[in-house]
């Protein structure tokens, strides 16, 4: 039995996880990581640097370079998206898969690299600077979690564009589903997102002065984590450096994104209290943190204050005042904080793309590939409504690959004539379904608990058992707190629902937004007039927000410090006075009523299905490719490969019955004509006569073909299509490039003679 060296799974003559736990264990035991699974790749993360990604390996996985088939590596994969793409003229999409930790990130940035090795460009400013901006990106939208210490907290779908040539001619980053609540709220010992760490100690004494950021970093309400989880100060110096560096390459001012970044940091510094003359209305316990907040972003601070503390309602018409209690006002202003944070993560990925975006011209005939990295599988001691999102996420593509290399497969062999053994797999279309569907869908449901004045995270959690109770995948809570507990694909969740409500119904009133358009920068009024939505759209202003109006005319940062004591004690009455003319103005109607929420309000919950529909709409598409990513044991220790841990994760992967599948493997899939117009050149004694005789020709090709005895059994003829396995594919590729070679060596040597 061949159950060593195995480079492919799907190879081995019994396919059960035992022997493929046993095959990728010695693997993994001698550094190897990558092992296919047909034409899937699974990649084990090997948690320490390995010597294989270097430019031997860039030459060895060039796309042109492997008649020959080269071990499993993620070179591979990316060559062999880039091959396909030219060679079908269609868009491909690596999709790249796993658990919290498995590698998907890492494994994406490998192969953006390899892309850029494999255009030999004249452009390599750009090559140089697509594989620069991922610092930035990474400080920006990834932070330490209890299951990777640099865990990427949005989806992100990497479109690399070719020319007619060739040419890698620029890439578009779309993010998808930034987990903004982390700026407020994350679960003991995680971090907030890395750029927070990097602004409070990496950047210089006297920018933190400036930004009156000069207290110990664990007094900030948002930063409070465990001192242990940080990394060492001169590593955050270095990453502050490399952010800026970047940042000035995408024609960005550090200045304004450290203005941001402290905007957050002081608004979440702002606190509530009852008020002492107005029942049910509340103060603002200290002033200095409103001043600098609106300092920073331009507003007027009464305006400010009066958009935290009170809400715009109409009544019979009017347009009326109401006040909010300090719970409310306080959750306002995190909703505010949370926004004014991702849209500077957006606002950022339009930079990024408008310095990366391709060029336009001919944008119509460009060619494309993509690699989508998500936020991965999540098991934390306790699930928020973010890991339900998160893993929502993660459900759906599995869904997406059962669809592609299950049901569409199975099917494929099916129409074709091509007899094909039995496989089981395990469907998620009832987890799916369960968790999206519009009516009394969890999602559904929670939306509809979101928009009742009397709605709770307990009532929410009762309908769902009310309605589920009897499902194999919902387990009702145990106790009499709002817990639920979903079979997830890859494995039982339970989803603590307290707050659910409250983080759904994000907030942030109309007014709120209404004042940070009013500012005086037109940078900080446009960065709230802008849509919601995935960035990667280039959209028509993107190019006015690299000349950012603050960057213009105050090429220093505010020195907000300044505002201290008296200044704020005379502010202090003079606010004062401004709110009591305010009160008066509009007496009677400041009241104790729980304002639920806007109906203008869009949820996060229906964003992120919003998302989530585009994000799959762009991937179905398009041709696929596949890489699974492995983690050896829970906390990501090197040399330690923890068998239940992989086992687990070859179950809910199907990774045997895949397969099974895949020793079927005839992953090329063309129409007789398709095929023969392809290989013709090579071999052009099979050139039909007739249009209907493509099937005969194509039969002919591959019988009379002088293909190699290995490979006589890697095609299949279907009924309209040929079916063939990848070695063979290589094979005739490679032949039909040296034919190529050949005239075009002729053709030049016929030119100099003529000259
Ligand atoms: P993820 O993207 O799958 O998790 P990462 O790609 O961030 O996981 O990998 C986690 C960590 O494992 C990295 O920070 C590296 O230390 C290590 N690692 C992964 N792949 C390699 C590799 N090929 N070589 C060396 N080290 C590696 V998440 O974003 O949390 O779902 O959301
Ligand atoms: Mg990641």
């Amino acid at each position: 039995m061949k159950t060593d060296n195995a480079d492919d799974l799907s190879q081995l003559e019994q396919l059960d996880n035992t022997i493929i736990l046993k095959v990728l264990k010695r693997r993994y035991e001698k550094d190897i990581i990558y092992t296919n699974c047909g034409d899937i790749l699974i990649a084990l993360n090997p948690c320490k640097e390995l010597l294989i990604f270097g430019e031997n390996e860039h030459n060895q996985y060039d796309w042109h370079n492997f008649s020959d088939i080269p071990a499993p590596h993620v070179f591979h994969t990316a060559a062999r998206a880039f091959r396909r793409m030219r060679e079908s003229q269609t868009d491909q999409v690596i999709i790249v898969t796993g658990e919290s930790g498995a590698g998907k990130t890492e494994s994406t940035k490998f192969m953006i690299k390899h892309f850029v090795h494999m255009c030999q460009s004249d452009n390599k400013e750009l090559h140089e600077k697509i594989i620069k901006v991922n610092p930035l990106l990474e400080a920006f939208g990834n932070a330490k979690t209890h299951m990777n210490h640099n865990s990427s907290r949005f989806a992100k779908y990497l479109e690399l564009s070719f020319s007619e040539t060739w040419d890698l001619t620029g890439v578009i980053i779309r993010d998808y589903m930034l987990e903004k609540s982390r700026v407020v709220h994350r679960s003991t010992n995680e971090g907030n997102f890395h750029a927070f760490y990097s602004l409070l100690l990496g950047a210089p004494k006297e920018t933190l002065k400036a930004l009156s950021l000069d207290k110990p970093i664990n007094s900030y309400r948002i930063m409070q984590s465990d001192p242990d989880s940080l990394i060492a100060e001169a590593r955050y110096k270095e990453m502050y450096k490399e952010q800026n560096k970047v940042l000035q390459q995408i024609d960005t001012s550090p200045h304004v994104v450290d203005s941001l970044l402290a905007a957050v940091i002081h608004l979440t510094e702002i606190k509530f209290v009852e008020s002492s003359t107005v029942a049910g209305a509340s103060e603002i316990l200290d002033l200095e943190p409103a001043v600098f907040v609106s300092e920073l972003l331009s507003l007027k601070v009464e305006d400010l204050i009066e958009a935290l503390i009170s809400t715009k309602m109409t009544i019979l018409g009017d347009e009326v005042r109401r006040n909010k209690g300090p719970l409310q006002a306080a959750e306002g202003r995190d909703a505010l904080a949370k926004m004014l944070y991702e849209r500077t993560f957006q606002w950022l990925v339009r930079q990024i793309n408008a310095d990366l975006h391709p060029n336009r011209r001919g944008f119509g005939q460009l060619l494309s590939t993509s690699i989508l990295d998500i936020a991965g599988f999540e098991k934390l001691p306790v699930n928020s409504l973010e890991q339900l999102c998160i893993n929502i996420v993660n459900e759906r593509l599995q869904n997406f690959m059962n669809e592609r290399l299950f049901q569409f497969e199975i099917q494929a062999y099916t129409d074709e004539g091509i007899d094909m053994m039995d496989v089981a797999f395990e469907n998620n279309d009832v987890l799916i379904s369960f968790l999206t569907k519009s009516k009394q869908g969890v999602l559904a449901i929670l939306d509809e608990q979101s928009t009742l004045q009397h709605g709770s995270d307990m009532a929410f959690v009762s309908q769902l058992t009310d309605l589920y109770k009897d499902s194999s995948i919902y387990i009702p809570p145990v106790t009499n707190r709002p817990e639920f507990t979903v079979r997830h694909f890859a494995g039982k969740v339970t989803y603590n629902a307290s707050g659910f409500l409250e983080k759904n119904r994000d907030l942030l009133n109309p007014e709120l937004k209404d004042c940070m358009k009013s500012s005086q920068d037109e940078f900080i009024s446009d960065l709230f007039t802008v849509k919601r939505g995935p960035t990667g759209t280039i959209s028509a202003t993107v190019h006015n927000y690299g000349k950012s109006i603050r960057e213009q005319e105050a090429p220093a940062l505010p020195a907000i410090a300044s505002k201290r004591a008296k200044q704020l004690d005379d502010l202090r009455k003079s606010l004062a006075a401004f709110f009591k003319r305010k009160e008066q103005a509009t007496t009677g109607v400041f009241g104790l009523q729980k304002i639920t929420t806007n109906k203008t309000n869009k949820t996060i919950v229906s964003h992120f299905r919003s998302s989530l529909m585009q994000l799959l709409d762009k991937i179905s598409r398009a041709e696929h490719f596949f890489v699974r990513c492995l983690k050896p044991n829970e906390d990501l220790r090197q040399r330690d490969f923890t068998d239940d841990v992989v086992t687990e994760q070859l179950k809910y992967n199907g990774i045997s019955q895949m397969a099974k599948i895949r020793k079927m493997g005839f992953t090329y899939r063309r129409t007789h004509a398709e095929f023969v117009l392809r290989f013709s050149e090579a071999w052009p004694d099979t050139v039909p006569v007739q249009e209907n005789q493509y099937k005969e020709a194509a039969t002919d090709l591959l019988q009379s073909g002088n293909i190699p005895a290995e490979l006589k059994n890697d095609f299949r003829l279907g009924k309209t299509k040929v079916f063939m396995k990848e070695p063979l594919v290589s094979w005739m590729e490679g032949v039909l490039y040296e034919v190529h070679k050949k005239k075009e060596e002729a053709r030049r040597r016929e030119e100099e003679e003529r000259k």
